[in-house]
């Protein structure tokens, strides 16, 4: 695609029809920029055009700016000029907006004197997702448009609106199944009746009362944002000033917050999130395996959120058990979750008889049989995933994907369980997984191009975002996981609280800290786990002994006695703390905060080099996907790899050495790609791009 002209200009019947080309979403490169501002002068002059209409090719109309184009030296013209070269013709120009029009592209849209949108369009300014305000007019043409008050909450909740929403709020002017055969009817309509007043030029604001009224509601809302603030400055300039001084408002704020570390970590999710999709080294040509059917083994609580996954995304699944009795109690937990979200109003009641109609319920692996996709969901024991896998292969339809969603297992080991290993991965969700983003697909040695992309498809028709994780021992996210529990622990018995230790994480950003964490999840997994691998955890052992599995018995880090969801520090546990320090013969000394983020944060992102380095995951970028998905990282700090080159990697590198000494754990040494990049002075994310290369 790349030899074709991005923007095209034909002339027919008195109309000049520009075309924007630039897959995969329109977005408004250099190049599409350029190519506006050139079709824009050729249709002014030229004396056979009456009147102009923009359209795009495609599924979307324009998905805004070119996110890849933020962190690199802007190319003329910018997208206010090229706006205005539309804006600024005296013949009408009429937006026919054939999908999305997002952000920059509804931006464009705006510029037009017109607009007619397709039913199935969706209009929005997401800019604030990515840390940003609308930069190229859209604070202000939007509010001459719609009013202030509409116009400030569809830049400031993110959220496009539908086709119909729009018209409703005089934002198009029509909605048709032909967008750009109305679109051409109502040019010619307008270079008859002539061009109507553009939106830099109207002045209905409404209610500056109101307007007030809604700003000091969203800023004491969302104080901690600073896109909102930028967004209510802009509008109040709409009001207060002439067109090009609130341009020039706007502006001022997009190129600060531009720069600004928080929106560039979220412009990387946005779009690591994307190249996480992208599985590499995969044949040319490799196709997804259709999936109509699908079945799960185990209907406890992760199964059964796994067939919710399915019901949601409309595929039809069988959900077996080993006895009825069992099967029962699966299936009316799975009824119950629907049933909850119905009192909550976020399901209708249509909606839950449609998805529990989805999910059959059956006894024995027999009901397997029918299904293109089986995921195995049991407990985490080695010889019972062997038993199923063995017998799979011949229940299991020719070319069915055989996935197991185990956390830590060998999915290798597993797969030499059949004689078709090529069928073989991990499909790894996180609890509860009817709600979890995060899907990691694991790829074994053996496991066939077709079988991995089709797991990674279905994740995206799942609503999860999926990410390839190689073999190893919790994969991505759970080994790098595994570092910040064993520094937590430490942390204790050095002389640190529960409290402290999670505040450190909840300042940072994390919704919860790893002990709050624990006691909502139950300390029991970890000590079975732990038991059977023959390793320790003193403190967490400890209160295993003393019957405080967390929430679920009232006491774990915490004390939960109040309303059984609240914790508070409990004596008890200081004691217990305080008892396991001595006799492992430490001192224990304050640790400043400070202190207590950089050992918990640093070992995990050491992991993740040596994740990097073995090939388990691909990109930096993956690493932070896993993170920002299934472990609550705070998405405006970008994920740990990102958050990494951030803080500097020789800084990293030091301090694992001071951990490494003060503690004498070489696990702690940095890892070889860490020195490596530190000492080049390359980051992480200099990696992932000589990877996209
Ligand atoms: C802005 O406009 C600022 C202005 O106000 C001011 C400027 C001065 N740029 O999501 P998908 C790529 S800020 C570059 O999987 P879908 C994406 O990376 C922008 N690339 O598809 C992926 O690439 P790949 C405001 C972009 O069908 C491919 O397109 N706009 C952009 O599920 C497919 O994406 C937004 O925030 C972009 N803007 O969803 C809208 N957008 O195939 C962001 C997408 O190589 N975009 N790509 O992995 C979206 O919300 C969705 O992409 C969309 C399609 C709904 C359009």
């Amino acid at each position: 695609m790349a030899d074709q002209e991005p923007v095209t200009l034909s002339i027919e019947g008195g109309i000049a029809e520009i075309r924007i080309s630039n897959p995969p979403v329109n977005a408004l490169s250099a190049a599409v920029r350029g190519g506006l501002v050139r079709a824009a002068e050729a249709a002014a002059a030229d004396p056979s055009v009456r009147a102009v209409v923009v359209t795009a090719e495609g599924r979307t109309f324009i998905a805004g700016a070119d996110i890849t184009e933020f962190g690199k030296p802007p190319i003329p013209p910018s997208l206010p000029e090229a706006i205005a070269a539309l804006e600024g013709l005296a013949k009408p120009v009429v937006a026919a907006i054939n999908g999305a029009a997002l952000g920059g592209g509804l931006e464009v849209a705006l510029g037009c004197h017109a607009r007619v949108a397709a039913p199935a369009a969706r209009l929005g300014l997401p800019e604030i997702k990515l840390g940003l305000l609308p930069g190229a007019g859209g604070t202000q043409r939007l509010p001459r448009l719609v009013g202030a008050v509409p116009a400030l909450r569809l830049m400031t909740d993110g959220n496009p609106v539908s086709a119909g929403d729009a018209q409703a709020m005089g934002l198009v002017d029509e909605v048709a199944e032909d967008a750009l055969a109305a679109a051409r009817a109502l040019a010619l309509r307008l270079a008859d009746a002539g061009r109507p007043t553009p939106s830099r030029d109207r002045m209905d604001l409404g209610s500056r009362e109101a307007f007030e009224e809604a700003a000091a509601a969203l800023l004491k809302k969302g104080a901690e944002n600073p896109s909102i603030g930028a967004c209510v400055d802009a509008v109040r300039a709409a009001f207060d000033k002439p067109f090009e001084e609130g341009m020039a408002a706007e502006r001022a704020h997009f190129l600060r917050l531009r720069e600004d570390p928080r929106s560039k970590a979220l412009r990387h999710v946005f779009l690591a999130e994307r190249a996480a999709a992208r599985i590499p080294g995969l044949p040319k040509g490799t196709k997804p395996r259709p999936v109509e059917r699908a079945a799960v083994i185990g209907a406890g609580t992760m199964g059964g959120g796994i067939a919710m996954s399915f019901a949601n995304a409309g595929i039809p699944v069988t959900l077996i058990e080993t006895s009825e009795e069992n099967l029962a109690r699966g299936l009316e937990r799975v009824a119950g979750n629907y049933a909850t979200s119905v009192k909550r109003g976020s399901l209708s009641e249509e909606a839950r008889a449609k998805r529990m109609g989805l999910i059959e319920g059956k006894v024995g692996l027999e009901a397997a049989a029918g299904a293109d996709v089986i995921v195995e969901a049991v407990f985490e024991e080695m010889g019972l995933k062997k038993e199923i896998f063995g017998k799979l292969q011949e229940i299991a339809r020719p070319g069915a994907v055989l996935a197991t969603n185990t956390s830590y297992l060998d999915v290798d080991e597993i797969a030499a369980s059949t004689r078709r290993p090529g069928d073989v991965l991990g499909m790894h969700f996180f609890s509860p997984a009817n709600v979890m983003k995060l899907l990691e697909v694991v790829r074994g040695r053996e496991t066939a191009p077709d079988a991995l992309a089709t797991a990674v498809e279905l994740g995206r028709k799942l609503a999860k975002v999926p990410v390839v994780s190689g073999v190893c021992y919790g994969f991505i996210g759970n080994r790098m996981l595994a570092r910040r529990t064993a520094m937590a622990e430490r942390l204790l018995q050095e002389g640190a609280l529960p409290q402290e230790v999670d505040k450190a994480l909840t300042d940072f950003g994390f919704r919860m800290g790893p002990f709050a964490m624990a006691d909502l999840a139950g300390l029991d997994i970890g000590w079975r786990i732990r038991k059977a691998t023959g390793k320790t955890s003193p403190v967490a052992d400890a209160l295993c002994e003393a019957g405080r599995l967390g929430q679920k018995t009232k006491r774990g880090y915490y004390d939960y006695s109040g309303d059984g969801r609240t914790g508070t520090p409990d004596p008890e546990v200081l004691a217990l703390i305080e008892r396991v320090s001595a006799e492992q013969g430490l001192t224990r000394r304050s640790i400043p905060q400070e202190e207590i983020l950089e050992r918990l944060l640093y070992p995990m992102i050491n992991e993740g080099a040596r994740i990097l380095e073995e090939g388990v995951a691909a990109r930096a970028g993956d690493i932070d996907t896993v993170w920002l998905n299934g472990y609550g990282w705070p998405a405006w700090t970008g994920g740990p790899m990102f958050h990494a080159d951030l803080v500097g990697l020789p800084r990293i590198v030091a301090r694992l050495r001071d951990f490494a000494a003060a503690s004498g754990d070489d696990s702690l040494q940095p890892a070889a790609l860490l020195l490596r990049l530190a000492e080049s002075g390359g980051s992480f994310a200099s990696l992932d791009q000589k990877e996209a290369a």
